[in-house]
């Protein structure tokens, strides 16, 4: 790697740290908040790539970093246990831990064939968790 590509490099690290850095502080949702699978159900079988649809009330859906009160977007975490991720900390963004920051609400999801859970995690503007979280029930569902 040459030094203007190390130096692309790390220009775009620090663009990705530099708002979560910004704004740390967890802000509460709107009162009744709730974010829920549309699809795919509780117990699915599906075939992989599947559609996931993320539902969601009381809030409204904007592209990350959108500073808008009452707004966020989603985050899917797959194979990830709520307790494992730090909710004091801007969500790492990887298989796992997945964004949605242009405001998605559907997406394709290819996993492997077997069992895997999904649970829906809405976050503000510096993907940094509400307090109390708005989060989806966990589903298990199984891939063909
Ligand atoms: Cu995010």
């Amino acid at each position: 790697m040459n030094n203007w590509m190390t130096g692309l490099a790390l220009a775009g690290s620090m663009l990705v740290a530099a708002p979560a850095l910004a704004q740390m502080e967890r802000t509460s949702a709107p009162e009744g908040s709730e974010v829920y699978f549309i699809s795919p159900e509780d117990g699915a079988t599906v075939e992989s790539p599947f559609t996931v649809r993320m539902g969601l009330k009381g809030m409204g859906v904007a592209p990350a970093g959108t500073q808008a009160e009452g707004t966020g977007h989603h985050h899917l975490l797959v194979d990830t246990p709520l307790d494992e991720v730090d909710l004091d900390q801007p969500l790492p963004a990887n298989d796992a831990m997945r964004h949605f920051g242009g405001g998605q609400t559907e997406t394709s999801l290819e996993l492997e064939s077997g069992e895997h859970s999904l649970q829906l995690l809405f976050m503000d503007a510096n993907h940094v968790s509400f307090d109390p979280p708005v989060t989806s029930d966990a589903i298990t569902i199984t891939v063909e």
